[in-house]
């Protein structure tokens, strides 16, 4: 049972969680779990084998149930429960309209079966990206621990990167932020590798009317302690041959 000091609260259908500002379908839900469970996935996440960990120059992350090889899966192995439930339970059990049963009802698997756990300690972020073709594109991201500022960038007419963001998304802890469609195929997103997000306003925030609470960000300012993101996506091409495969790639 989640204790009354943290409640979940999923909208009726995402339709009331929609990111207006944005211009595809994108979605905030500032209590999707609960600081329990908030607890419980972070210390699975912690105490995860230390062969799960990769190591980047500044960040580390783990993916689950394995890499993908050549953008596909190998093997059919499900997501372990802790990945499962509550988040993708919760994921499924939301409409995304009427006619529209849940976010990944057109999906090949039905469901996501990819999760990239990313941490991001202050100073640290990741740079300006598209996620490419190896997944359908829905991208669930649960965030753990602290809020911080998500990054969409457009590249210019000549194919640079424009460097200043065109919407900035502020993901609070045990928030879920869901992107479709041409957030994912024609945006790059990215986090700044700095310690405090500046500037955060109404004017400034795309989700700012679906933060659960504006009151810690009235001076503009976010100071980051440690944010771990679990990201959630269907990858479209599973190899049932990777079961006999698998042994031999690194932490597969
Ligand atoms: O941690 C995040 O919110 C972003 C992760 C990300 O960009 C990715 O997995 O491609």
């Amino acid at each position: 049972m989640d204790s009354p000091s943290s409640p979940i609260r999923l909208p009726a259908s995402l339709e009331a969680s929609k990111i207006h500002a944005l211009p595809a379908a994108a979605y905030y839900i500032a209590d999707f779990i609960s600081e329990e469970e908030e607890q419980a996935i972070l210390h699975k996440v912690e105490t995860a084998p230390k062969a799960r960990w990769r190591q980047l120059t500044h960040r580390r992350l783990q993916t689950w149930p394995s890499d993908l090889v050549k953008d596909t899966l190998l093997g059919a192995r499900p997501l372990p429960a802790w990945l499962e439930d509550p988040v993708v339970a919760r994921i499924l059990s939301i409409p995304v309209s009427e006619s529209e049963p849940n976010l990944f009802a057109s999906s090949p698997h039905g469901r996501p079966n990819h999760v990239l756990i990313n941490e991001y300690p202050p100073n640290t972020g990741i740079m300006p990206h598209k996620d490419g073709s190896a997944y359908y594109p829905v991208v669930c991201t649960v965030s753990l621990g602290s809020s911080l500022c998500l990054n969409l960038y457009k590249s210019k007419e000549d194919g640079a990167l424009d460097p200043e963001p065109v919407w900035r998304i502020l993901q609070e802890p045990r928030s879920l932020l869901v992107t479709t469609a041409d957030l994912y195929s024609e945006y790059l997103h990215g986090i700044e590798p700095i310690s405090t997000d500046v500037d955060i306003s109404e004017q400034t925030i795309a989700n700012w009317s679906l933060l659960r609470s504006p009151s810690p960000y009235q001076d503009g300012l976010n100071e980051r302690q440690t944010r771990t993101s679990l990201t959630y996506r269907d990858v479209l091409k599973v190899s049932k041959l990777g079961n006999k495969l698998r042994p031999l790639f690194k932490r597969l």
